[in-house]
């Protein structure tokens, strides 16, 4: 049956609550927002899923390490993701936990009708499992006796189990990834899998005995179903499957199933296997993106390297990180994150090309032609490059290439830019060219659509531009809002402010070193860790401020038979009279860094106050240099 028109229905993997989420996860979610965004704009009646994928043997043991119940360990973290999502603007329509009573059923019925089929046999499990990936290996695809997926060590599962008849599937799996070349994308993931399945498919071991944390498997309360065909079934009970039929047959089969390039055979294999033996149509697109990395290594929970996104967002708001994940990357490629490179996008792009834009030609409006928004009166360049932009943004996002789509509208801010260049308004002006209002009108329309582009992609921005602008769009805005020459003459323009401070990496330096100290997502360390950081008592004898920064004192520091040079983001909380003198604690083996061309040879320990940093000292004097245990 075919799905009807004018749905968009897109998901993201439903991600296991057994730790806080990171900025990989982040990527997922507001790459999904972005198209669903996207498509909500463009008129569509979008069902954008996403959740939790809450059984299974890892969160079991995760819970019992805490020592509480499943459920009670997995409460907190699912909050704290849909804080999370809150947070970054998230507008999902469904967030679907796999212990919900909705999704339950559908897994057991899922279970019933792949048995009626045939499909599903009881034998015994000989093999291996990584449980981390919550996966089945046979011996001989280990590397190295590990897991060839992550790397980890596996552990030898010997128990009965339901076996789903994936070898069935294989000839169908094939012809469908040849005949449907966008079935999996990109390109490269596609050929993967190809050879995948061409090197031979076994059947795949659906129920466990081993442990109890999992739906029961129907009529056989001695099993619970294997997570990852619990989990996959999230797509049907989030599309109204059983629940609500009307809805299912308006938006199944889902049109992108975006998921990281690891849990890719599980949608481009399992998945599809069991649509076909349930005899429902396939989704069109399984789209697996590529990993943020941390250095060269995958960012991820278990290997403990991971950035929080609300720290990211305390510190530099909600559409920087949006922009950030979206532009920064090629969608489907890795990137490592480091934060000079968080910082040189979000100056280059938003305070730089975006912020100047803005800033030079609401000035020279205001200086012009008396801060009102110009009458048109003829067809500009700029309005040519802004309908190819929104063509180039519709392909690019048809095609999911998010960070194309970014692309193509700061090259329209630049090109923008460089129009001002060229035609010289303040020449215009000096010369009292009649042209001069159509030229600031045809820059302040691109403005105001670049907003409207701008709008699958940041949250906030575009409302900011606007009201500068003097707009207000249409409730709801839609894509007809990118139609050149909406912005009506006679408005009258703000002053103008800056939409994004450039962002001073010195300064935010400063305070990271602040903040790092609450980041919960700081991993637990042994104390031979500990023993490696050098804590020492040392006396201050000199003290001035540094010139121009706000935060910053360069101090002298006693350590008894060795004096240092310290610059400490103290200012806020202490004069240079006030520490002369006194006691602090440095840590002493810090590798030096240099603050507005200071060097600082080690860090004072201070507490967060929420007046700015507090000083740590010890209760009583002692002599410089004693060393902290
Ligand atoms: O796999 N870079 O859940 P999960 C980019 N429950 N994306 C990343 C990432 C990184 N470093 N780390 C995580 C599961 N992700 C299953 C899914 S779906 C039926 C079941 C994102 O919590 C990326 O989307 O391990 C990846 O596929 C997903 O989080 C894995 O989340």
């Amino acid at each position: 049956m075919p799905k009807e028109k004018g749905t968009f229905f897109i998901t993201t993997p439903i991600y296991y609550p057994s730790d806080n989420l990171h900025i990989g996860h982040a990527y997922t979610t507001v790459a999904a927002d972005a198209l669903a965004r996207y498509h909500r704009l463009r008129g569509e009646d979008v069902r954008f899923l996403t959740g939790t994928d809450e059984h299974g043997q890892k969160i079991e043991r995760r819970a019992r390490d805490a020592g509480l119940t499943p459920i009670r360990f997995v409460e907190p973290i699912v909050a704290g993701i849909k804080d999370l999502w809150g947070l970054l603007r998230i507008q999902e329509d469904d967030f679907l936990r796999t212990t919900q009573d909705r999704h339950r059923a559908v897994v057991a019925e899922v279970f019933r009708r792949i048995q009626a089929k045939g499909d599903i046999y009881l034998a015994n499990y000989e093999g291996w499992y990584c449980t981390p990936c919550e996966s089945f290996w046979p011996e001989g695809k280990l590397v190295a006796g590990n897991c060839p997926d992550c790397g980890r060590p596996v552990e030898l599962a010997r128990e009965e189990s339901y076996f789903f008849r994936l070898s069935n599937y294989r000839d169908r799996l094939v012809a469908h990834l040849e005949e449907h070349p966008d079935f999996i994308q990109p390109p490269s993931r596609r050929a993967e899998m190809l050879s995948f399945l061409r090197s031979g498919l076994e059947d795949l071991c659906i129920s466990r005995t081993s442990f109890r944390w999992g739906i029961p498997v129907p009529g056989n309360q001695a099993h619970v179903v294997y997570v990852w065909f619990d989990a996959l079934a999230n797509y049907l009970t989030g599309a109204g499957f059983l629940s609500d039929p009307m809805a299912f047959a308006r938006y199944w089969p889902a049109d992108v199933h975006l998921v990281g390039k690891e849990i890719v055979r599980f949608h481009a294999v399992i998945w599809p296997a069991m649509l076909m033996s349930l005899d429902l149509p396939l989704p069109r697109r399984v789209f697996g993106h590529g990993w943020l990395l941390f250095g060269a290594d995958k960012m991820s929970k278990s290997k403990g390297n991971v950035i929080d996104p609300r720290s990211l967002i305390t510190r530099y708001g909600v559409d920087p990180l949006r922009w950030y994940l979206l532009r920064e990357i090629p969608f489907g490629a890795d990137g490592s994150y480091t934060e000079d490179s968080f910082r040189r996008r979000i100056n280059a792009d938003l305070a730089n090309d975006l912020g100047n834009l803005l800033h030079r030609t609401l000035g020279m409006v205001h200086r012009f032609v008396g801060g009102a928004v110009p009458a048109p009166s003829a067809p500009e360049p700029l309005a040519f490059l802004a309908e190819k932009t929104r063509a180039k943004v519709e392909v690019a996002l048809d095609n999911l290439e998010l960070s194309v789509a970014c692309a193509a509208i700061l090259d329209l801010v630049n090109d923008a830019n460089l129009y001002i260049d060229r035609v010289a308004p303040w020449n215009l002006h000096k010369q009292k060219d009649p042209r001069l209002p159509n030229v600031l009108y045809s820059l302040l329309e691109t403005i105001r659509l670049v907003g409207v582009l701008l709008s699958p992609f940041l949250v906030d921005t575009p409302a900011r531009i606007w009201e500068q602008l003097g707009w207000t769009p249409t409730e709801p805005l839609t894509w007809a809002a990118t139609t050149w020459g909406l912005l009506p003459p006679g408005g009258h323009l703000s002053t103008g402010h800056p939409i994004f401070p450039r962002l001073d990496d010195e300064l935010e330096e400063e305070k990271k070193v602040g903040e790092a100290a609450s980041d919960p997502t700081i991993p637990q360390i042994a104390i031979e860790e500990f023993a490696k950081v050098d804590l020492r008592v040392a006396t201050v004898v000199a003290a001035e401020k540094v010139p121009k920064a706000d935060r910053l004192l360069l101090l002298r520091v006693s350590l008894g038979n060795e004096e240092r040079q310290i610059v400490s983001g103290i200012a806020q909380t202490y004069t240079a009279e006030d520490l002369i003198g006194k006691q602090v604690v440095l840590v002493a083996n810090l590798k030096p860094a240099k603050f507005r061309g200071y060097e600082s040879h080690g860090m004072l320990l201070a507490a967060g106050g929420s007046n700015g940093p507090v000083l740590l000292a010890t209760s009583a004097p002692v002599e410089a240099g004693s060393r902290i245990k």
